[in-house]
């Protein structure tokens, strides 16, 4: 199920309309990933407050967003480009890759929510791709 050139043009293109409004993304995905799959929160136990609107989830939101914006910059050969983030999420962190598809339903939604017209079904079905292949591409380095 790879990216076409099509895909790629309607994600690049989305992502220029939305990413403005990363860290609002960001943190919005991030809360709801949280409070709607509280088996996420394991990793976070190290700060100090998981709740939404909080400085950790805020700040983890908009480094999650840096994260999905350079992969948009490197869509063409997303397992190069994100070498270094699949070895820290895979070996230091140990997130189990099933994590990796809630955060990216958890980011449709929120794209929908903040930006309904730009959220058309083709550009739904090709950030879908997207983030299959981003998380594809995260777990690379699991085994
Ligand atoms: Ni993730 C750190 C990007 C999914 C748990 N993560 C990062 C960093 C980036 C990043 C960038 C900071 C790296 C650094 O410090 O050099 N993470 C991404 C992206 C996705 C993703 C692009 C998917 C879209 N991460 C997830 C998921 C989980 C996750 C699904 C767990 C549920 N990530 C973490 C944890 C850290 C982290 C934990 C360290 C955070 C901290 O504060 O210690």
């Amino acid at each position: 199920m790879s990216l076409t050139a099509k895909d790629k043009a309607a994600v690049t293109a989305l992502w220029a309309k939305v990413s403005g409004k990363a860290d609002e993304i960001g943190h919005d995905a991030l809360s709801r990933m949280l409070a709607v799959y509280p088996q996420t929160k394991t990793y976070f136990s190290h700060w100090k407050d998981l709740s939404p609107g909080s400085a950790p989830v805020k700040k983890h939101g908009k480094t999650v967003m840096g994260g999905v914006g350079e992969a948009v910059s490197k869509i063409d050969d997303l397992t190069a480009g994100l070498l270094n983030l699949s070895e820290l999420h895979a070996f230091r962190l140990r997130v189990d890759p099933a994590n990796f598809k809630i955060l990216s339903h958890n980011i449709l939604v929120v794209l929908a929510i903040l930006f309904p017209a730009d959220f058309t079904p083709e550009a739904h079905v090709a950030m879908d791709k997207f983030l299959s292949a981003l998380s594809l591409a995260l777990a690379e380095k699991y085994r």
